[in-house]
């Protein structure tokens, strides 16, 4: 028996990871802009992996404010709730608040079960770029990195990388310092996130999401940090548009190619 249940794992496991080195779109960090997204693209017939070096999905989502696992959201982002079936409870002046390890859940349950494959415990450490396109994602596992094991990685090929690694926006950085890309942005590298001032981070955070190089597009916090947008706490509708906006983008390009 023992030997089956391991073997049932190997071969499905590996099953999965081939059928997901080639990608139409590979998401970094599934968190809640990342999952979104991920849905999204799936449900428009799109192949999608998303790797995240956590166990858990979920990103930010989890520990609500100060641990405290409720999160808000304002009320026009209801339908999205709706479309997960996910509780909220009214909070007042047009917001509302909805249980974290509820939403988290229903994220990633709602990005599985368009077919998306989440891979976690997978961190992405470089870029893969051809012709002035970014075409893929390297792979490790996060483990590996954090015992700083010298242990060459894996290669994800994928027509769009969406990066939705939150506050650090880890690829785009990435992409920047080391293949020393001209980002669209004013400076043509990553701007830093500002302070917190939720009303203004909550709209910019969807205005800034957009392509910043061929192939190459940000979600959430992400988007923020390379467009100088302000932080916003555990505020989350800016974090489901960006989601929303971010796969529409990705589509309509991939649409085009
Ligand atoms: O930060 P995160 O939750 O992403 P987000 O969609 O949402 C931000 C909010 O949670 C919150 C906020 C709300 O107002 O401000 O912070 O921008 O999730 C990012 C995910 O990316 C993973 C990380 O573990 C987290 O789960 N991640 C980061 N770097 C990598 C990565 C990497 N190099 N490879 C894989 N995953």
């Amino acid at each position: 028996m023992e030997e089956k249940i391991s073997k049932s794992i190997i071969t499905s496991f590996f099953r999965k990871l081939e059928d997901s080195l080639s990608v139409d779109v590979a998401i970094v960090g599934a968190g809640p802009s990342g999952l979104i997204a991920a849905k999204e693209l799936a449900e428009a017939g799109r192949k999608v992996a998303a790797f995240e070096s956590k166990l858990a999905p979920g990103g930010g989502i989890w520990g609500g404010g100060m641990l405290f696992n409720e999160i808000v959201l304002q009320e026009h982002i209801i339908p999205i709730l709706d479309e997960y079936a996910i509780n909220y409870l009214p909070a007042g002046d047009g917001y509302v608040t909805a249980d974290a390890v509820e939403v988290a859940s229903s994220l990633i349950y709602g990005a599985v079960h368009a077919g998306v494959r989440i891979f976690n415990t997978v961190r992405v450490e470089d870029l893969m770029m051809r012709d002035g396109h970014v075409c893929g994602v390297v792979i490790n596992w996060n483990p590996v990195a954090r015992l700083e094991m010298h242990v060459d990685p894996l290669v994800i090929t994928a027509k769009a990388v969406l990066d939705g690694t939150g506050h650090p926006s880890e690829l785009i950085s990435l992409a920047s310092n080391k293949a020393g890309i001209s980002l669209d942005t004013p400076t043509g590298k990553v701007m830093g996130e500002k302070p917190m001032w939720m009303e203004n981070g909550e709209t910019s955070t969807v205005i800034n999401t957009k392509r910043l190089y061929p192939g190459l597009y940000a979600s959430g916090m992400a988007a923020n940090n390379v467009m100088g947008g302000f932080r916003m706490g555990p505020i989350f509708g800016g974090m489901f548009l960006s989601g929303k906006k971010a796969a529409g983008l990705i589509l309509e390009d991939l649409d085009k190619s």
